[in-house]
């Protein structure tokens, strides 16, 4: 009998506190969501991107494949060198271009006769997708490449066996360097030998990134893991949704620049942005291009116009002739990351206290309190009805800060529209608008004119659906 009770007990207790939890349930996702792999990717926001090939040493950009293969020859090439820099950067993953549109493999690939393997770069035995893999691994950073659907070199190219050389390619690339956690395509298309375009197979090409690398985020003009943001500035639109229309696009013929700066509203693909820039004036290395490496200022702005915009930046390091980063461009990358490391060591929302018009549920699960826990994993809601509400912060004492960072918790989609940031004016006793912008996205940092306060207020004024944050914080640049 006690322990029938007991259990009787025990049971009716589970059932209560079950129903308390399912009282309050976590809003539904709105609109199409990322993928596990495309949250991951977007997590890694900063990666490098590294131009290299014959047109180190030709002083090109663009190749036209008829270069004497020999003409690679780095005369000390040191991955490990790219890797430490990347690391040292802060940088997540490198990208290469394992093929760019002059067709010179930088693997020894059995498909092209245009290869490292007719180079005079270690007699011909040396591969450098093999050493960069190698010393990606080693410094626990992700690999990626870049293949050039057009070849300049290619007898093929023009005709629909290309197409079929192209996968093969791939192939060699994706299932012989393991793990690849970005496939970046260029959409270039130009006339091949013969004076044929191609018509490429976008469908196998996809296809057979996804049979050797299941978790690699494809990049092109319109996905289907990220999207080009529309210029080579590294810069996001003001608005950037994750969001795009793909429908009747493709790679090399993807929608309007503007559009694919600033995404969809209601687009049905989530393809967020990746922001490409070079450091320097052009993507290859050029000796005349060692004085101009962007000063620190500019890759700050850029810093903020894509990692501050919901999207990733993809930042060019083109090596040197030798095959190592040259020393003016790892010295701005160290001052970049101590500027960022300096600026994002503070927040100077800890220990503020945070309250919200509206909590979903009147529930502590999905409190305010959520945007201040450092946990990206929880957040503030509010009921579905709810699509505009604040969050007001007192700070234990009056802060100086110029930059805000938020975040919503995009795992359930995109949805702020609008907001804008008020601070409280001691002076004349009242609110003064500080800032309004639109999307937040997965990151937004916005960067206002220093103020002093002590209260600050975020008011979302438009959502599509109940606003999911899960990060709010503010720094002093
Ligand atoms: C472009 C290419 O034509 C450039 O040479 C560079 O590789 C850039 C990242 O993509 O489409």
């Amino acid at each position: 009998m006690k322990h029938l009770s007991i259990t009787f007990f025990a049971l009716a207790a589970g059932v209560l506190c079950l129903s308390c939890r399912q009282l309050v349930a976590p809003p539904a996702p709105y609109g199409v969501v990322p993928s596990a792999d495309q949250l991951k990717w977007q997590q890694l926001e900063y990666c490098m991107f590294v131009h290299f090939g014959p047109n180190t040493f030709t002083d090109l950009e663009w190749g036209d494949g008829k270069e004497d293969p020999r003409v690679f020859n780095p005369t000390g090439l040191d991955c490990r060198q790219w890797a430490a820099t990347a690391k040292k950067a802060g940088m997540k993953g490198i990208i290469i271009t394992a093929k760019h549109h002059d067709g010179f493999c930088l693997w020894p690939s059995k498909y092209s006769t245009h290869t490292v393997r007719e180079s005079a770069w270690k007699d011909g035995r040396g591969d450098v997708l093999r050493e960069l893999s190698e010393a990606c691994r080693e410094a626990g950073l992700k690999f990626g490449v870049y293949l050039s659907p057009w070849d300049r070199n290619h007898p093929a190219y023009g005709t629909p066996g290309y197409n079929r050389v192209f996968a093969d390619m791939l192939t060699e690339v994706l299932s012989g360097y393991g793990d690849v956690f970005e496939q970046w395509f260029d959409g270039a298309n130009g006339e091949g030998e013969n004076g044929k375009r191609q018509a490429y197979d976008w469908c196998l090409f996809n296809r057979t990134v996804y049979d050797n690398q299941p978790h690699a985020v494809i990049f092109s003009d319109v996905g289907p893991g990220c999207r080009w943001i529309g210029n080579e500035d590294g810069r996001a639109g003001e608005t950037c949704w994750s969001r795009l229309d793909t429908a009747g696009f493709e790679p090399g013929r993807g929608p309007a620049v503007d559009t694919l700066n600033s995404g969809n509203v209601f687009g049905v693909a989530w393809a967020p942005g990746e922001a490409d820039v070079s450091i320097r004036p052009g993507w290859f290395y050029s000796s005349a291009t060692d004085d101009k490496v962007k000063s620190l200022d500019h890759l700050l702005d850029i810093y903020y116009a894509s990692v501050g915009r919901n999207s990733n930046l993809l930042l060019n390091v083109p090596p040197d002739r030798a095959g190592r980063i040259h020393p003016n461009d790892s010295a701005r990358l160290m001052e970049l990351r101590a500027t960022l490391d300096a600026v994002f060591s503070a927040n100077l929302l800890h220990g503020a206290t945070v309250t919200a018009s509206a909590v979903r549920g009147a529930s502590p699960t999905f409190g305010a309190a959520h945007v201040l826990d450092s946990n990206f994993d929880t957040y503030w809601a509010t009921d579905d009805s709810v699509t505009a509400a604040t969050l007001e912060f007192e700070f234990p004492q009056a802060q100086t800060f110029n930059l805000l960072l938020l975040q919503e918790y995009i795992p359930l989609g995109q949805r702020v529209a609008s907001f804008n940031v008020e601070y409280w004016d001691n002076t004349s006793t009242s609110w003064k608008l500080l800032a309004t912008a639109t999307t937040i996205g997965y990151k937004r940092i916005l960067r206002v004119p220093a103020t002093t306060t002590g209260k600050l207020r975020i008011n979302i004024s438009h959502a599509l659906a109940c606003p999911v944050l899960s990060t709010v914080e503010a720094y002093r640049e």
